[in-house]
């Protein structure tokens, strides 16, 4: 029988944490055949609560599920992580500055990449969903520096299938054959969700959408402000769909993306396309064993450079931010 792998969560009391837990204990992060173990992590004030939902997961019977511990202690929750989901974060308040966002979670995540580095499993997996998701990524990164850099990564994954399901609502076809969809950039409303190389049904989306308005008016809003949509609609944040990006983003990372097919993932640049090295931004990349590599050799033409520099430009600033902080 295989080794369980071990799955920490934080947050793990939360809405997304609540629609994740269950879902990674049946099997869909990792596989079918593949055992886990839960680690919790959470504030003090979110452990009963982190408690109950472990009963919850007790009372399934989950067949792959092989010990759940919970903890406030991240150098606990991180001790032989192989995938971390790095879920909890300190929301933005009335009144909060971005600098104070970002020295908030700043306190959330250096720390938590430090117990990363000091006791995560040599392969280590993390995935930033916590919001600014991707500048939280490059604290945690920054603060375990004997992780190789390419296993810190942040969640676009939610604004990716947005985008589909956007690009097959307008375009009649099945979401499962629309293909190579990019989503660049920040996970914020700057991001920029890319149909120049995408296909429907193996044609050419732009070609087949033709309508640059209906791209830049509505399609790339309704993306971009898909989050804001939500809440007003809900009455509280995206957090299955959210929870089900988390397991479409690990499940693709560590088992591969489908011949032909790419994904967008939050990952530390290597230059590529013009984004600085070492910003955590989104790119098409392609996974198989365990690793992805960025796609290369796309042509990018005015539309979309316009957007993806508009994007790249804000991470610089969150960047240069955290670094004044001294985060980074
Ligand atoms: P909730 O407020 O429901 O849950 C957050 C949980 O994190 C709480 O239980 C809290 O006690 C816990 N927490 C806070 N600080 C912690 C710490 N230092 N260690 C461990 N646990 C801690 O938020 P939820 O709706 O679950 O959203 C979680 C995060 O996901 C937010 O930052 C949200 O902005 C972000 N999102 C990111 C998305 C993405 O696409 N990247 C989309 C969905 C979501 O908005």
């Amino acid at each position: 029988t295989r080794t369980p792998v071990n799955v920490t969560v934080t947050g793990a009391a939360g809405q997304i944490g609540y629609a994740l837990l269950f879902r990674i204990a049946s099997g869909h992060l990792l596989g079918a055949d593949v055992p886990v173990k839960l680690r919790l992590l959470e504030i003090p004030q979110g452990l009963k609560a982190a408690e109950g939902t472990a009963m919850e997961l007790d009372d399934c019977a989950f067949p792959l599920l092989r010990g759940i511990d919970i903890t406030d202690d991240p150098n606990v929750a991180f001790d032989g992580a192989n995938v971390a989901l790095l879920v909890g974060a300190r929301p933005r308040t009335k009144g909060m500055e971005r600098g104070d966002l970002l020295e908030a979670n700043g306190g959330i995540f250096k720390p938590q990449g430090k117990a990363i580095n000091d006791h995560a499993a040599d392969d280590i997996r993390v995935l930033v969903v916590g919001n600014p998701a991707n500048t939280n990524a490059l604290i945690a990164q920054a603060a375990a520096p004997d992780v190789p850099a390419e296993r810190f990564t942040a969640m676009t994954r939610l604004d990716h299938n947005r985008a589909i399901s956007q690009l097959a609502a307008r375009t009649g076809a099945a979401v499962s054959d629309i293909k190579r969809l990019t989503i660049w950039g920040n996970h914020s409303a700057t991001q920029y969700p890319d149909i120049f190389h995408a296909t429907v049904g193996g044609r050419n989306a732009a070609e087949v959408v033709d309508d640059e308005k209906w791209l830049a008016d509505e399609f790339i809003p309704t993306v971009a402000k898909r989050g804001a949509a939500i809440i007003e609609a809900r009455g509280a944040s995206s957090a299955a769909s959210a929870a089900n990006a988390a397991i479409d983003h690990v499940h693709t990372w560590v088992n591969g993306t489908a011949e032909g097919d790419w994904t967008s993932m939050g990952i530390p640049s290597d230059g590529s396309y013009g984004v600085p090295e070492g910003l955590i931004s989104s790119f098409p990349v392609t996974c198989k064993d365990g690793a992805y590599e960025i796609v290369q050799g796309l042509d990018i033409n005015e539309f979309s450079r316009t957007r993806i520099d508009a994007s790249v430009k804000e991470l610089e600033e969150e960047r240069d931010a955290v670094r004044g902080l001294g985060l980074i």
